[in-house]
């Protein structure tokens, strides 16, 4: 039933009355950001209806809430994803058309809340997406980041970042909680004080500086359910008390480093992702948020429950990547000095409540603090990780007498480190990689000590995606058709439904249909690239599409060193005939990430080149979007013929554009790598283009030093030619320096990394010509259209609502709550 507040008439007034009030305007006058503000004022209203009957409801029923700690959640907008989830989107979208407005146009105006890089952060917001669908309660915990991941501008082709700021015009759907603001201490020095009496030690922390975390709630609406659970970022202010007092003292400077502390912590989201930069600011950022939002979980607890050692019966903690892994130490900190308790009952609570998510295997991305900056930063919590640490040590030595091999390997302080990943294992009850395959490695090679010594607590929880963002409001023509051949719109909330698809791929007209939806969603996207990047695409070319975070093991290069490859054959050969293809890739790259920054540059020279070559009558054109980004990737996914999944084997934990290119009927070209193996397993080979060296393999030759490029280019013309041509100015009006970098990153062993780290020319020709027979398939119409359909009507293992499930079923342990309205 349609909540009341969206029933046209109602529904009318009030944004008429919001206009009013905000603006002093009436809808003629106001503007589309203004429209855009009374509209989601409306929409924040019903929200909170259900919003507190949502709390009300969890007050009563005490069920055991997860804490999802994430640096990131990158979010996308939230008016069209809102509306879906409160089954108005249909209402609203005629009711404003009635009133001469445009709903698309008026969702245009929201910034794209992005306070994540890229897959870890996005798969943060399935999961708080998935958990008010299903009924669990669930904070997501997070920075309120003032500058979110900048803009990307493409400048002669070259990558220039621009300030997000993103909440310039205000944030309708966001709510400032003052009254649970806590505050969080950084550095000093710890006084050991001793009780004559009880014989008690308590730690002080003195000569602290301190901020104010302060938190804003954001509605996470579940589907069609009136649950609405709650992500709160928080933001961090000067402590107005010690400000003044400072300034009474005269202590003036004390203030300003206050209110420096407070105003940097949050600036900014660290663009970087898979890396590890060791930056003072970052540790602080972490610590930062896990103090407070643990802080709060355990204010929260206390009001209901008197017994603290009941904890894990009613929260558990989930760290999303090692990231927010100081969180194990803090609740010891909590538990031990605030609490009282003694060491083991603190560790049998922190141990059982604390759960770690792995989403990485590159040696690169491990967090591993120097020793000197963390202890100074957070003197207690590291007293604390240094009594976890002398303790392991004692079991590893137990268990393994005499095996000091082991310990070196294991140990969380070493070497002048403290190693996040080490800390998060040993203090957390579960261990989740998240595609199987990645399980597997991390068990048989990157975490095997770990493994070995403590095997019951890995698990695989295969990552998913919401079909609610990524079919329904990206792609509604396919949802609507979806509906209709399902003939049940249960599949919203159960995706394992989409198999019911498969009766329809012997059924000419079902296939027709589906493949004119794919057409209108190229047109779409055609019209997106013409607007925004002033290139003519033709929807009847194949769109073959790559977009993910720039990085060198996602190997976009051997993607745009392929689209050379093809360009100079249809140069050589004009006469053989040339499916059109367009390639399209979206792309951001880590401010400080210059090779990477060096292949976005690559792909708009090759665009350049391409695209104004009128002698190769438009069969390649290659289209760089510019600021890929949430919003416009729900266009994307919708419009793409082909998901290019092409990571160097073992190096993609998971991947989860893969999924949503599946959902919306796009075969995949890849590599047995990440999830990609899974999709493969669900749709069946013979619907999936896969090429490429297999994990062993790759694996195999890392252990055994690499492989040697230079048998490849001096056996293969045709790769050899393409790799001269990024030194021989073709792509560079003749600057033959300009991709130098690449072309010896591809040949020559250098500054410890061997020479192809990615085996880019190793897989270069199995992966053209597995190109080759994703141009033979989709010449043969019908084919195409069934392993199309096969890929949507395969896709029901891939929603989060099941990796969702899994991960309350085998780690979490939640209650489901229902509320009525
Ligand atoms: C991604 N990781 C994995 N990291 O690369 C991807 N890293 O395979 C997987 O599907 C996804 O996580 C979800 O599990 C990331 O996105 C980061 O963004 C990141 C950010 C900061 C520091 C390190």
């Amino acid at each position: 039933m349609i909540n009341p507040r969206f029933e046209k008439e109602a529904f009318k007034k009030d944004v008429e009355q919001n206009v009013k009030q905000l603006f002093r305007k009436t809808v003629d006058e106001a503007s589309q950001q203004e429209l855009y503000q009374a509209v989601s004022y409306v929409v924040k209203d019903a929200i909170i209806d259900d919003w507190i009957a949502t709390q009300k409801q969890y007050e009563k029923d005490d069920p055991k809430i997860v804490y999802y700690m994430s640096m990131e959640f990158l979010l996308g907008r939230a008016l069209g994803n809102n509306l879906i989830n409160m089954t108005a989107y249909k209402e609203v979208k005629e009711a404003l058309e009635e009133m001469g407005l445009n709903l698309n146009e008026l969702e245009d105006q929201e910034p794209d809340p992005a306070l994540g890089n890229g897959g870890l952060g996005r798969l943060a917001a399935c999961f708080l997406d998935s958990l008010a669908s299903l009924g669990y309660a669930a904070y997501g915990c997070g920075i309120r980041y003032r500058y979110g991941m900048f803009k990307q501008k493409i400048k002669d082709g070259y990558q220039e970042e621009r300030p997000d700021n993103w909440l310039k015009n205000g944030n309708p759907f966001e709510l400032r909680r003052p009254e649970y603001a806590k505050e969080v201490r950084f550095g000093g020095n710890i006084r050991v004080e001793y009780d004559d009496k009880t014989g008690d030690i308590r730690f002080k922390q003195e000569n602290y500086e301190s901020v104010l975390a302060v938190p804003y709630d954001y509605p996470i609406v579940g589907y069609d359910n009136h649950i609405v659970n709650t992500l709160r970022i928080w933001d961090a202010e000067p402590i107005v008390d010690f400000q003044l007092d400072s300034f009474d003292r005269g202590d003036y400077h004390k203030a300003v480093e206050q209110q420096n502390l407070a105003k940097t912590i949050v600036e900014v989201l660290y663009p970087n992702d898979n890396h590890y930069a060791g930056k003072e600011l970052r540790l602080k950022q972490q610590y930062f948020f896990v103090s407070a939002s643990l802080q709060a979980a355990l204010t929260k607890y206390k009001k209901h429950h008197d017994d603290i050692h009941k904890l894990p019966e009613k929260m558990t903690i989930q760290m999303n990547d090692t990231h927010p892994t100081v969180a194990v130490a803090e609740l010891m900190r909590l538990l031990l000095d605030e609490e009282g308790l003694g060491w083991d009952e603190a560790w049998e609570i922190t141990s059982k409540t604390c759960a770690y998510t792995n989403h990485t295997i590159m040696s690169e991305a491990l967090e591993k603090w120097p020793i000197d900056l963390f202890s100074r930063l957070l003197p207690r919590v590291y007293q604390i990780i240094q009594e976890i640490d002398r303790r392991f040590v004692a079991q590893i030595r137990e268990m393994y007498p005499g095996n000091e091999e082991k310990v070196a390997k294991m140990q969380i302080l070493r070497d002048g480190q403290v190693k996040m990943a080490h800390l998060a294992i040993v203090a957390g009850y579960s261990v989740n990689g998240v595609a199987r395959l990645h399980t597997e490695i991390l068990k048989k090679q990157e975490l095997r000590d770990f493994y070995e010594m403590m095997p019951q607590k890995f698990n695989n929880k295969t990552n998913g995606i919401t079909q609610r963002r990524f079919l329904m409001h990206g792609n509604p023509l396919l949802a609507d058709w979806v509906t209709d051949k399902l003939g049940t719109k249960d599949w919203i909330t159960d995706l394992s439904l989409m198999s019911g698809l498969k009766k329809w791929v012997d059924d000419e007209e079902a296939l027709k249909e589906f493949m004119s939806i794919k057409y209108e969603n190229k047109v779409r996207l055609a019209k997106y690239i013409k607007e925004h990047n002033g290139i003519e695409v033709d929807p009847r070319s194949i769109f073959d599409v790559q977009v993910k975070r720039l990085h060198e093991y996602k190997r976009q290069l051997l993607n745009i060193l392929h689209v050379m490859y093809l360009y100079n054959e249809i140069k050589e050969h004009p006469e053989i005939s040339f499916y059109p293809r367009t390639f399209i890739f979206g792309a951001k790259a880590s401010a400080g990430y210059i090779r990477a920054k060096q292949i976005i540059k690559l792909i708009n020279s090759v665009a350049d080149v391409v695209n104004n070559d009128r002698s190769i009558n438009g069969k390649l054109k290659v289209v760089f979007i510019e600021d890929y980004r949430v919003s416009n990737a729900e266009i994307i996914f919708a419009a793409a013929d082909v998901s290019e999944q092409i990571s160097t084997a073992s190096k993609e934990a998971s991947g989860t554009g893969n999924m949503k290119f599946m959902l919306n009927g796009a075969p995949t070209l890849g590599t047995m790598d990440g999830a990609n193996v899974e999709i493969v397993e669900e749709v069946g080979a013979e619907n999936a283009f896969i090429f490429g060296l297999s994990s062993d393999e790759v694996i195999n030759y890392e252990n055994n030093g690499g492989y040697n490029p230079m048998d490849i280019y001096n056996s293969d013309a045709d790769i050899r030619r393409v790799v001269n041509q990024l030194v021989d100015g073709t792509y560079s009006q003749g600057d033959k320096e300009m991709y130098r970098d690449l072309y010896n990153s591809l040949l020559t062993a250098q500054g410890g990394s061997k020479a192809d780290t990615y085996f880019i020319l190793k897989d270069f020709r199995s992966y053209a010509d597995t190109q080759k027979k994703v141009e033979e398939a989709y010449r043969d119409k019908d084919r195409w259209a069934k392993m199309a359909l096969l890929n949507t009507a395969s896709c029901g293992k891939f929603s989060s609502d099941r990796t969702i499930q899994e991960y309350v079923d085998d780690i979490w342990h939640l209650d489901k709550v229902t509320v009525e309205v």
